[in-house]
């Protein structure tokens, strides 16, 4: 059995950080180095290693996780389209994966550049 990810850890509570929603299939918390004033990870239950390597059988956690970023959006007041936010997954070293435990940033709160960085 290998080392549990720090998300992990963290959605089995065994580190503490609060949590911003939940459901059956996903978590979400604030991230600890914030890009953007609002900075949530939506993060899957069951440990998807990075979203290239997600099975078909992992179709509805998938799903659940743009689910449950809408509805913290609505929950921030940020789903108007006036305001709105972006979803980042970052896939390998290029991307600037750090953490091998699939994650779907959620920033907000300020105007974002495209292109990305
Ligand atoms: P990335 O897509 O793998 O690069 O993003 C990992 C994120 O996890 C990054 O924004 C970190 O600030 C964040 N994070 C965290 O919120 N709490 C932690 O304990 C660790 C990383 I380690």
């Amino acid at each position: 059995m290998s080392e549990k990810t720090i998300f992990q850890k963290i959605i089995d509570r065994e580190i503490p950080a609060p949590l911003v929603y939940e459901d059956d299939l996903v978590a979400a918390f604030n991230d600890i180095s914030p890009q953007a004033p609002i900075h949530v990870l939506i993060v899957p239950k069951k440990l998807i290693p990075r979203v290239g390597e997600a099975l078909a059988a992992d179709q509805a956690t998938l799903g659940a996780l743009l689910l449950a970023a809408g509805k913290i959006a609505e929950k921030l007041g940020i789903s108007d389209r006036s305001k709105g936010f972006r979803l980042v997954i970052n896939h390998g070293k290029d991307a600037g994966e750090s953490v091998p435990h699939m994650h779907v940033h959620l920033l907000a709160g300020r105007s974002l550049d495209w292109p990305p960085g």
